[in-house]
């Protein structure tokens, strides 16, 4: 009775073991199709965040003048990816703005889903939309370029989105510093200049400083 049991389970065992070593090797060669990190390839995704900005991998083709570009799915390494933005027909043609960000933390595992993200760099291109009229409905039409290190073959991908509701940098600061003088002789008239310089040009200059490349 007790030989019985045994070598039952014991068949049983086997049997068990057989069944989780073909799922092993499964699954191993799954990875081995799809999952295998860095292949050759144009691997990754870009996306234009409106705000509220978020790591969700939509496309979002009409922002405001302060927008995200998000990173999915690039190789691990030491890559880089040149940003490069330029104002589209109809409002023009020509680069207004180029970055470097830093892409290469982790594989091309996540793809181009949340778990893929890479990079999300914050862009104003306020200050420099400005010099250009923008469509009456749909703002300044601008042209992102990005080429990512990394890639084999063809490394460029490219985003057009719309960019509206800008406000004018504040370039008029004389009106308003002559009307105070008069009311308050005793304090010195050095106080209203010097607030108007440092609210007007946030452009985002987070270019990531030394590239030591290939
Ligand atoms: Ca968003
Ligand atoms: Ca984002
Ligand atoms: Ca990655």
């Amino acid at each position: 009775m007790r030989e019985a049991l045994t070598s039952a389970s014991k068949r049983r065992l086997l049997a068990t073991s057989t069944v989780m070593a073909m799922v092993a090797s499964l699954v191993l060669l799954a990875t081995a199709a799809t999952g295998a990190p860095n292949p050759p390839g144009n691997n990754g995704t870009v996306k234009i965040d409106d705000v509220a900005f978020d790591n969700v991998p939509n496309n979002e083709p009409h922002v405001g003048c302060v927008f995200q570009v998000d990173f999915y799915g690039f190789d691990e390494g030491d890559l880089f990816a040149d940003v490069t933005f330029a104002v589209h027909p109809p409002t023009g043609n020509e680069v207004i703005l180029t970055d470097e960000v830093f892409i290469g933390e982790d594989d091309n595992s996540g793809g181009g889903s949340e778990a893929g993200l890479d990079a999300s760099e914050t862009y104003d291109l306020s200050a420099l939309l400005a010099g250009f009229t923008p469509h009456p409905q749909q703002g300044y039409h601008v042209k992102l370029t990005v080429n990512a290190d990394g890639s084999q073959g063809a490394d460029t991908k490219h985003k057009v989105f719309w960019v509206s509701g800008c406000t004018p940098p504040p370039t008029t600061t004389t009106t308003t510093s002559s009307t105070t003088t008069s009311s308050t002789t005793s304090t010195p008239p050095t106080s209203t200049s010097s607030t108007s310089s440092t609210t007007s040009t946030t452009i985002d200059t987070t270019t990531s400083t030394s590239r030591p490349r290939r």
